[in-house]
């Protein structure tokens, strides 16, 4: 039986591919930070939690004595660094913190590899933050770098080590550059799963608007499922290597509301600009959407649309799901949680 190690096991994507692991067989050693409740609603929905072959161990990624005894404890073949703070909001206001565990947590991992089992294969959950502002379209693993958060910047680092891992000390460590992938799993503070649970909530008579900042912003949104076969196939490669993971089709975040609205039979009528738009109801007038400069980012990835040739050439991979169907699950599974008073 292979033994895999994921970090941010209780995360959006950390439960997925947990569940696509221990379907392929593996034993999953899932790393958590210590915290004084524990959320396991993510495996719980995946029916993954309580699972014979996945093993729950206390692991926090600032601490790197805790990555060598993890290696030493698993041994592991595989490690899947998938645990960050991973909030581009908050990283503005928790630099340092960000840089030690979405940065430096990295490194922890690749110095216990190194050190216990120089022949396990890593994988560093890289992202299209580090291309920030805008410098090339569409994105690709050659389009330079310009990351515009402290979160795109500790990531950037991260990439960086394992890139450097790979040529320095023939660590098999790949990085997969993932554009925005989404789900009814996603945490509730990024931007989607925001939307999606206020129209469920709006829908059912449970608050009247909901509030947004820069609507202008533009993302390629994906599915998580399909994105964590997607970190899979990297692992499974003679040689490690960087891939962009994205669906080439890039909308604003107002066509996100548009369309979430649209999935409840609601059509949406814009008014004012930037930091006064509103969108209102077209069929009541009612004020559903408006804008709250608290949401604002000092500094703003205006556009990202990634290219994912080199993934499909090589590992076989595209993106399946569209993202009508991706929005329509996640507001179908919101309503669902708000009637039956389910929340999270
Ligand atoms: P989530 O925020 O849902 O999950 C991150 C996980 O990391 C959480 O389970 C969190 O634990 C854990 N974590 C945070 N700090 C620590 C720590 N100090 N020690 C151990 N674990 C910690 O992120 P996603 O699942 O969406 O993303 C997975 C990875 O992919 C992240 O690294 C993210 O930055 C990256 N990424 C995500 C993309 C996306 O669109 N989703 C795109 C590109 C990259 P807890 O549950 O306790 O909070
Ligand atoms: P992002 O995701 O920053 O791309 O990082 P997020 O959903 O937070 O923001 C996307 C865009 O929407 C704009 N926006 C808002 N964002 C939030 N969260 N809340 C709002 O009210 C709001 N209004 C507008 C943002 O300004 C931004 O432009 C995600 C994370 O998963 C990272 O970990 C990952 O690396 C990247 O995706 C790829």
């Amino acid at each position: 039986m292979k033994n895999a190690i994921v970090t941010g096991v209780l995360g959006q994507d950390g439960a997925y591919l947990t569940r696509l692991l221990l379907d392929k067989g593996y034993r999953v050693w899932g790393a958590t930070r210590r915290t004084s409740t524990q959320n396991y609603w993510r495996l719980e929905e995946l029916g993954v939690a309580g699972h014979d072959n996945l093993v729950l161990v206390d692991y926090d990624l600032t601490d790197p004595g805790a990555a060598v005894r993890l290696l030493q404890r698993s041994d592991a073949q595989e490690v899947y660094n998938l645990g960050a703070q991973s909030f581009v909001g908050v990283s503005f206001d928790q630099p340092v913190t960000t840089g030690e565990i979405t940065g430096l947590g990295a490194v922890h991992l690749l110095e216990a590899i190194r050190m216990v089992n120089p022949g396990a294969r890593f994988y560093q959950a890289s992202t299209s933050e580090m291309f920030g502002k805008v410098r090339e379209i569409p994105q690709t693993e050659a389009t330079p770098f310009y990351p515009r958060s402290p979160y795109g910047v500790a990531k950037l680092y991260a990439h960086w080590m394992t890139v450097n891992y790979r040529e320095s000390f023939g660590i098999f460590g790949c990085s997969g550059i993932l554009f925005n992938h989404e789900s009814p799993l996603r945490g509730l503070e990024f931007v989607t799963r925001k939307i999606t649970h206020a129209v469920a909530r709006i829908e059912l008579g449970l608050q009247d608007k909901v509030s947004l900042g820069n609507l202008d912003a533009k993302r390629d949104w994906g599915h998580a499922s399909d994105y964590v076969e997607g970190m899979w196939r990297m692992v499974q490669q003679d040689e490690p290597d960087t891939y962009v993971l994205a669906t080439n089709r890039t909308q604003s975040v107002r066509d996100f509301v548009e369309m979430s609205f649209a999935c409840v039979g609601r059509e949406l009528e814009w008014q004012g600009e930037a930091e006064n738009e509103r969108g209102y109801c077209r069929r009541t007038g009612a004020l559903l959407v408006d804008v709250d400069p608290r949401f604002y980012r000092p500094a703003e990835v205006e556009l990202l649309i990634g290219d994912a040739t080199r993934a499909r050439e090589k590992l076989g991979w595209v993106a399946e799901t569209t993202l009508e169907s991706l929005c329509d699950e996640m507001v179908r599974a919101d309503l669902k949680r708000c009637e039956t008073g389910r929340a999270f």
